[in-house]
């Protein structure tokens, strides 16, 4: 197997005022955090898992929004040693860690998020509505695998919306869209919708409101996800079906009230093991 240099283990500098930035706005987008020739030897890969594991073959028009948004296929790390080296970098677990501010980091499951040319939007939505996950302390890696122009559709932010309680109910639907987006609207939160360059990596957090524009290209927009937890994160007694869901396909065998240290939720980076 050819190998690429290995620096997703190697540790990238967070700025001061990029980890103030996160833990203000919810969100950062850094940039050069993998080089070109990285993304491309594990673009490859994740592009042959999803066309071989996504299950969606409907046509556009005979989807519900949700489905239209993007494929969607999860925890390749389990399908593929080559995906589980960039699941399991260091560099991206360790900004996530000094990001959130935790000793360390656990996964929580990846996710491919390939919006196909023609694809829809991503309603407004806040990603913890879906997770039984006692804290906040949670932060998702957007790992773009082209440049991302907006005709393309890159993750669009709501900064400060992480203070909002209004509007975490809602799953992504037509509804969610609609009325996040007023709600968001109403109260002055900043829109923020940048195209992303080869290389960007953008982290938010849990409770943030976002969205992502339709992909107007002939180019599918790849996306690499990695969704990361406080290494001490308890598993809380889920609120909706979602959750429920979630409970069983991330980690099975959790227990209410402890820690979520199952076979699914490796520590990824932890400070005091840090070499
Ligand atoms: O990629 C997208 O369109 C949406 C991504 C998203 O909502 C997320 O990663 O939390």
């Amino acid at each position: 197997m050819s190998r690429t240099p290995d620096v997703i283990d190697e540790p990238y500098a967070v700025s001061d005022s990029d980890i103030a930035s996160f833990r203000d706005r919810a969100f950062v987008k850094l940039k050069r955090v993998l080089p070109d020739e990285t993304l491309g030897f594990y673009g490859a890969e994740i592009s042959r898992k999803v066309q071989e594991l996504n299950t969606m073959h409907l046509p556009m028009e005979e989807r519900s929004t949700y489905d239209r948004a993007f494929l969607q296929v999860m925890n390749l790390w389990r399908q593929s040693e080559i995906v589980k080296r960039l699941v399991f970098s260091k560099r991206l677990a360790r900004i996530a860690s000094e990001l959130l501010g935790t000793d360390g980091v656990r996964l929580y499951h990846d996710q491919a998020l390939y919006k196909e040319p023609g694809g829809g939007f991503t309603p407004w939505h806040a990603d913890q509505y879906y997770w039984p996950l006692a804290s906040a302390r949670t932060v998702t890696a957007w790992i773009p695998l082209q440049e991302t122009p907006l005709s393309m559709g890159p993750l669009e932010f709501s900064a400060r919306s992480h203070t909002l309680a209004a509007g975490r109910e809602l799953k992504i639907s037509d509804e969610s869209e609609e009325q996040i987006g007023t709600l968001l609207g109403n109260n002055d939160f900043e829109h923020v919708v940048q195209p992303f360059e080869l290389g960007d990596v953008s982290f938010h957090a849990g409770w943030l409101f976002h969205r992502a524009g339709p992909n107007t290209t002939d180019q599918p927009r790849e996306v690499m996800t990695i969704i990361y937890m406080d290494a001490d994160m308890r598993l809380k007694a889920p609120e909706n079906e979602n959750q429920q869901a979630d409970w069983d396909a991330w980690c099975p065998g959790a227990v209410v009230g402890s820690v979520i240290d199952t076979p699914l939720n490796p520590v990824l980076y932890h400070a005091g093991y840090a070499t």
